[in-house]
């Protein structure tokens, strides 16, 4: 089955029921024909099935009828994280080859030279006045549906392809899985250019037929007075934003609390305390589950049964999961493994990266560079990753990707980027440098900001004489000296 044939249960089946709150309430039909008019200004504009398509929107409308128009022409879609700069967007425009870039007014200036870009005002002014019949590419389940970039451990972002089936059995697993209905109403704050925010919430929403305020971003401030506001039964979040919902004053929360149904919470580990913290203040245990932009949705905590803190749960239907140790054998329950996976939900391969593809599967099974330890009763907990990776805030960074633009930058001979706790976002970049000559820490800092997203700029950039490294040179990052220091 293809996303379009799915979304029908409610873009069709739905059409007069209120849908999504964005500006006004929208029903499915009228996000049917928006769709369906901005899918003849793509084909006019000249694309077609197999083509790529780079949007770089927050989350607005437009968002939404790009997608929905990119599935129906078997346009591949291409969603790029807002907070990329520069060099971020030059290696995806390269790597993706697309007919063009999608951005809006505001953002249009961050895009490089290069690409064609086109504005998501003046797309939709053509849709405005395009016509609402369909226009349908034959195509099918294994067609690919997006390219959803994902640093490696090399530096360079790989488009990982998932195509129409894995997005469906994704959703269609959440939905069973999690009990979502027509009558939840889910209020949706992650950026949609992740697939927490595409598979997992506009899938579930246009599947399940249920109501969605969707919010350009999450706001900490207003969160709270969205949730009395809109009153949702359903929130998918990550960390972050449950520490920040922890500010919320003790009434309001508990009435949020009353009239909420499920809170999910995946991306980054969820501390154990901030899960318990939580349920104190809202009367909810936070559903954690486990994911990756490979391979959507792997391994959840059972909506009825047991929660378990710190862990992310059991596999989910038609998921298979294996531990095993560095010899490829299982590794006995209460032991450390890296967890290999297989199932409809994981990905063929990234884009035109065959020996990268080769690489991350073995026997047919994806190697996703987790560790972790399943208990007797089949639950998971994972205990770090095999590669170098810092989650900050829900975003994924890979310390290689800094450290290589900060070799490029004058007055450094050497450069270590390490995770440094932080009690918001998780874990923090924090740079070391080894100066040739004079460094200059803000020179560098201003450099980051120019060339890549926010959240990997590093918090601080602290001048070493050397890095520890082993007799081998392997740089030993935990020998790195504690940021901020301790007084
Ligand atoms: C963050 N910032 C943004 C946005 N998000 N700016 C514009 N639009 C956004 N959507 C920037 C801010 O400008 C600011 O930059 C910094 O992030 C922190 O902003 P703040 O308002 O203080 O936000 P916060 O309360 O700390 O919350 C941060 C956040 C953000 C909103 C929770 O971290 C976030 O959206 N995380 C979601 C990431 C996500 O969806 N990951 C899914 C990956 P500055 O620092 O320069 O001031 S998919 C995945 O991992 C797998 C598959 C899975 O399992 O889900």
């Amino acid at each position: 089955m293809t996303l379009p044939e799915l979304f029908d249960l409610s873009l069709t089946a739905r059409h007069d029921q209120p849908a999504l709150d964005w500006d006004r309430p929208y029903t499915f039909g009228e996000i049917d024909a928006r769709a369906s008019r901005m899918a003849h200004v793509l084909a006019r504009r000249g694309l077609k099935a197999g083509d790529r398509l780079c949007v770089y929107l927050p989350n607005c409308l437009e968002f939404i009828d790009l997608f929905l128009a990119a599935t129906r022409l078997g346009v591949i879609f291409v969603p790029v994280n807002i907070l990329y700069r520069d060099r971020e967007i030059r290696h995806i425009a390269g790597d993706a080859d697309p007919v063009a870039f999608v951005a809006n007014e505001t953002n249009r200036d961050a895009i490089p030279e290069g690409p064609d870009v086109w504005l998501a005002e003046e797309l939709s002014r053509e849709a405005a006045a395009a016509p609402e019949t369909r226009t349908v590419a034959v195509h099918d389940g294994d067609t690919p549906a997006a390219l959803v970039y994902t640093s490696g451990t090399t530096g360079a972002s790989k488009g990982a392809i998932l195509t129409h089936n894995n997005f469906a059995v994704n959703a269609l697993n959440l939905i069973a899985c999690w009990r979502v209905t027509e009558a939840d109403r889910l209020l949706l704050t992650l950026p949609l250019f992740h697939v927490h925010g595409l598979g997992n919430g506009l899938h579930c929403w246009l599947i399940s037929g249920c109501r969605m305020r969707l919010t350009e971003r999450f706001e900490h401030q207003k969160a709270a007075g969205w949730m009395l506001d809109f009153q949702p039964t359903l929130f998918f979040g990550v960390p972050t934003m449950y520490v920040r919902l922890l500010s919320v004053e003790a009434e309001a929360a508990r009435r949020i609390g009353a009239g909420m149904r499920l809170f999910v919470s995946g991306s980054a580990p969820l501390p154990a305390q901030t899960l318990e913290d939580f349920r104190a203040l809202y009367g909810h245990t936070i559903l954690e589950r486990y994911g990756m932009s490979e391979t959507l949705m792997n391994i959840s905590n059972p909506y009825v049964g047991e929660r378990r803190p710190g862990s992310v749960g059991l596999p989910l239907p038609g998921v298979s999961v294996r531990n095993l140790d560095p010899d490829g054998n299982p590794a006995p329950d209460g032991e450390t493994g890296e967890l290999y996976l297989k199932g409809s939900n994981v990905f063929g391969g990234y884009w035109r990266r065959p020996e990268a593809t080769e690489a991350a599967f073995r026997d047919g099974w994806f190697r996703t560079g987790d560790i972790a330890v399943r208990s007797p009763d089949g639950y998971y907990t994972l205990q770090g990753r095999r590669s170098d990776l810092i989650i900050s805030g829900g975003f994924n960074i890979y310390p290689r990707e800094i450290e290589e633009f900060l070799l490029d930058q004058p007055g450094v001979a050497e450069a270590a980027v390490a995770a440094q706790p932080d009690p918001l976002r998780g874990e923090v970049p924090v740079a070391y440098v080894v100066p040739r000559g004079e460094a200059d820490p803000q020179a560098l800092e201003a450099a980051c900001r120019t060339s890549l997203a926010s959240f990997k700029v590093p918090r601080a950039f602290v001048l070493v004489d050397q890095l520890p490294r082993t007799a081998l040179g392997k740089i030993q990052k935990h020998l790195l000296p504690p940021w901020p220091p301790a007084s």
